[in-house]
């Protein structure tokens, strides 16, 4: 049985955030917002079809994808760039890399216990957040 990220999620903790999102380019006033925020995640998992639907006071952002699809990904709302952006599994990890003109760029999924894992990279910088079941 495939690892199952289905559910909603509630983020307790986000370990730089501030240097992710300055890789991004996203302004002080908008930071200073963001980094505030305890986003939730509702993840619906399908086989190979994905919905990630991360929810704020802030801003909201959607994601639906298939594993080994490669699709245009728009970050609407967060830095606007496009990117190519392709998800694979690597064992019971979601990995996710979004090509553009951002080096480095992804993130990855994974579960450890009861708790959601991210990884969120860009250039230099890595934000780790943990989330819990709501
Ligand atoms: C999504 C934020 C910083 C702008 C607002 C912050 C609003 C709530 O891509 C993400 O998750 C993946 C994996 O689960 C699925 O899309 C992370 C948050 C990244 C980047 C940009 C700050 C303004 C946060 C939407």
């Amino acid at each position: 049985m495939p690892v199952d990220f289905s559910g909603t999620w509630n983020l307790v903790s986000n370990d730089n955030f501030e240097g992710y999102m300055t890789a991004l380019g996203i302004d002080f006033a908008t930071r200073k917002i963001a980094k505030m925020l305890k986003p939730q995640k509702v993840i619906k998992q399908d086989g190979d079809s994905f919905s990630i639907h991360t929810t704020s006071t802030f801003r909201d952002y959607m994601l639906q994808f298939k594993i080994g699809e490669e699709f245009e990904e728009d970050n609407k709302g967060l830095d606007n760039r496009k990117c190519k952006s392709l998800v694979t599994w690597d064992n019971d990890k979601l990995i996710c890399v979004q090509a553009g003109e951002k080096k480095n760029r992804g993130w990855t999924h994974w579960l450890e216990g009861d708790d959601l894992h991210l990884e969120l990279r860009c250039e230099n910088q890595v934000c780790k957040q943990v989330f819990k079941r709501a």
